[in-house]
């Protein structure tokens, strides 16, 4: 085979497991055989003649395909995790290794070749605007350090199973966004209509046919008090926010969970109702083991206090003797007050050091412990405390859709040390 026919090989096989991997997102949120193109395509994927050589695990999307291969994995083209060791010493976490996670096939790339036209339309205020991007750079600036987390983090440890993608801690990262404050764009559109108790953002993808919007469309609501904090954001990491993160432009609510974190925004509204799509409606509820997800039950919103050890780990092992254990804290609402560690498996606990600069609550912080370890098998335990003294408990919340998990147990490392 010339090199050319190899590289078209591979582009086709790219793109058969990308429309495979849409798919099966879609089938995931029940959309499978509604979504009859997608289906259809996959179908005609799965008959189509066997390559040579089918590599062991998908790769890269092509709206990824500039991400560290070798510092994710990959669960899906729409579901793209950090591995643990990756996290490494650094605060912010860089873009290339950052953790993807769309709940709709990623829009074209072409919504970014003039950025500064992209329009987001502000409603539910005085002087409801349709504004562009351009406009919004001459409104404000601010600069956020956050946490950002999907929801599902830690879904993977719950036993049973949760369907979702099984994500332990690498659903998450701590990065910087910059944009114009909600509360100052909205002060400068006259304030809210009264009774508006509630800001909902709506993401700009494309729709499939055929199919209720409400139904797959990306639309979240939040309190519309958590508009203080909130950034319309375009850049993530100093450069323009990328397609994968939701370039060119993003509602970012610092402290609430990944869902809210609408990308592509193109409406920003104050609203007197949560949002009635699904995602909100019924995605994304706090519900009880062998419930059905009703609005009634709580939804995921504020993120909660949570750690996890980066270092050592079973792939990313010390030698025995003076170790130093590492890891990452964040308090979701408030900012970390401390990280206890434990070596024996939460017998006894040593409060650890944080370290590296503190970028504020939304941040995340390092912390560290030195310890003596002799040869042998230790579990590594941390616990984080916020401001207000809510500390990780021990166990995780049991919830069908495997939500919030912040467990102590579950974020525990056993590490075999020579
Ligand atoms: N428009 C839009 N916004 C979205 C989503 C999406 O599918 N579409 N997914 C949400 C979810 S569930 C998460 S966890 C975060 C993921 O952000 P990231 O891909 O930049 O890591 O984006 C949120 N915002
Ligand atoms: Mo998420």
């Amino acid at each position: 085979m010339s090199s050319k026919s190899k590289q078209d090989a591979a582009t086709s096989l790219g793109r058969r497991q990308w429309l495979a991997g849409s798919a099966g997102a879609l089938a995931t949120m029940g959309l499978g055989a509604a979504n009859g193109q997608a289906h259809a395509q996959a179908q005609s994927a799965a008959s189509a003649p066997a390559l040579p050589v089918a590599p062991a695990k998908p790769p890269l999307p092509a709206y990824a395909a500039w991400k560290d291969a070798g510092a994710v994995i990959i669960h899906s083209s729409s579901t793209i995790e950090t591995k643990r060791q990756a996290f490494g010493n650094g605060l912010i976490t860089p873009a290339e290794q950052l953790y993807v996670r769309n709940n709709l096939p990623a829009p074209s790339a072409s919504i970014l070749e003039n950025r500064d036209a992209w329009e987001i339309s502000i409603e539910g205020v005085k002087q409801p605007r349709v504004l562009s991007l351009r406009e919004l750079k001459t409104m404000g600036l601010e600069t956020t350090p956050m946490v950002l987390q999907c929801s599902g983090n830690g879904r993977g440890f719950f036993p049973n199973k949760p369907s979702g993608t099984p994500w332990t801690v690498g659903a998450a990262g701590c990065v910087v966004w910059t944009g114009v404050s909600v509360r100052q764009l909205v002060e400068s559109l006259g304030g809210t209509m009264a009774g508006m108790d509630f800001m909902t953002g709506t993401g700009g993808e494309l729709l499939p046919e055929g199919l209720d919007p409400k139904s797959i469309m990306v639309e979240r609501s939040v309190p519309a008090k958590a508009m203080a904090d909130a950034l319309l954001a375009w850049e993530m990491n100093g450069v323009p926010i990328p397609l994968a993160h939701g370039g060119p432009l993003r509602l970012i609510v610092p402290g609430y969970q990944g869902v809210n974190q609408i990308k592509y925004v193109k409406r920003l509204a104050f609203t007197a109702q949560e949002s009635d799509a699904k995602i909100m409606a019924h995605g994304y509820r706090i519900s009880p083991p062998g419930a059905k997800a009703d609005p009634s039950q709580p939804s995921v919103l504020e993120m909660n206090v949570k750690s996890w050890i980066t270092s050592p780990l079973p792939e990313r092992a010390a030698a025995a003797g003076q170790v130093q254990i590492q890891g990452l804290a964040f308090g979701g609402q408030r900012a970390v007050k401390r990280v206890e560690v434990s070596v024996d498996a939460g017998k006894t606990w040593k409060e650890a050091r944080l370290v590296g600069p503190d970028l504020g609550k939304y941040a995340w912080r390092q912390f560290v412990l030195a310890a003596k370890l002799p040869a042998g098998t230790h579990t590594l335990m941390s616990r984080a405390i916020d401001t207000a003294g809510n500390a990780q408990p021990e166990q995780r919340l049991e919830n069908v859709g495997g939500y919030n998990n912040n467990s102590v147990l579950d974020h525990a490392v056993t590490v075999t040390l020579a």
